[in-house]
């Protein structure tokens, strides 16, 4: 019996999908009402940000795609990817009693590696959102060390706890989390409290690669509308997208 509210109110589930963002976006496109879940078993074209690509082996993982309808301005994208976050980081806290740190602007740590990574994708028509698109992939039942080349940097629920994961029990656990930071979302709670509570970054000498340039400074805050806020020599500049390195660990600074 399904009792989700919104999100999850229908759930499609496939064997293999290109990405299961595509099957969202042409259900949207079709005119499907928000809430609509899709989930795979496998990826054949899973995407990150950026053309970058998504890895994980067949069955074993958390892959699905959200359509979400909010009743908001496009700006409000960053306030969903953050919402996501949040609700991965809980449902971490809560079933597994880990200490996920986030990663401005979109990923999970565990232990200082990736293991959960957040696609959003929008439509917006005029000053709205038509459409978003929330992606979320969370590593679950396999180990990192099957991907020598992502292993520095990634890691999986196994990895971590040292056994195999309940994966369903863990999906619905964060659609109901989901459900509830949405309900927040659009009622106007940005949700900052909770995401800069898990921000690592804040106080730390850090990098940023942009699309255009290299920056280094220290990350002083993230605002409301998802920009990172870096301090160099003598200005801050607000950066709406990015790949963070963290040079070094300022201790006075830690949150
Ligand atoms: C992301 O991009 O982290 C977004 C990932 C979103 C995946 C979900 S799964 C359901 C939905 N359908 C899709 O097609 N996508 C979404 P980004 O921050 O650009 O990170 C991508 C980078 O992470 C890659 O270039 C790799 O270095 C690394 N990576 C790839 N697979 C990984 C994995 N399984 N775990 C950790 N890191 C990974």
């Amino acid at each position: 019996m399904n009792t989700l509210p919104l999100i999850g109110h229908r759930i499609e589930r496939y064997m293999v999908v290109a990405s299961t963002n595509d099957l969202v976006r042409a259900a949207a496109e079709g005119g499907a009402p928000e809430g609509l879940v899709v989930t795979a078993e496998e990826q054949a074209a899973g995407r990150g940000r950026l053309g970058r690509k998504w890895i994980v082996p067949r069955g074993t993982s958390l892959q699905l795609s959200i359509l979400l309808r909010p009743p908001l301005a496009p700006i409000a994208g960053a306030r969903v990817v953050r919402m996501a976050a949040v609700a991965v980081a809980h449902v971490l806290e809560q079933h597994l009693h880990l200490t996920p740190v986030l990663k401005w602007p979109n990923d999970v740590l565990l232990g200082g590696r990736k293991c959960a990574g957040i696609l959003l994708e929008s439509s917006l028509s005029g000053d709205r959102v038509d459409y978003i698109v929330l992606g979320i992939g969370l590593n679950v039942n396999y180990t990192m060390r099957v991907y020598p080349e992502l292993a520095p940097r990634a890691t999986t629920l196994q990895d971590v706890v040292g056994h195999e994961v309940d994966c369903a029990a863990l999906e619905r656990a964060l659609l109901v989390e989901l459900n509830a930071l949405y309900a927040r979302l659009v009622q106007g709670d940005v949700l900052m409290d909770e995401y800069r509570a898990r921000l690592k970054l804040l106080g730390q000498t850090i990098r940023v690669a942009t699309a255009t340039e290299i920056l280094q400074g220290i990350a002083r805050d993230v605002s409301d509308d998802g920009a990172l806020i870096l301090e160099l020599d003598n200005r801050s500049v607000k950066l709406y997208a990015g790949d963070v390195t963290i040079l070094q660990e300022n201790a006075l600074d830690v949150s």
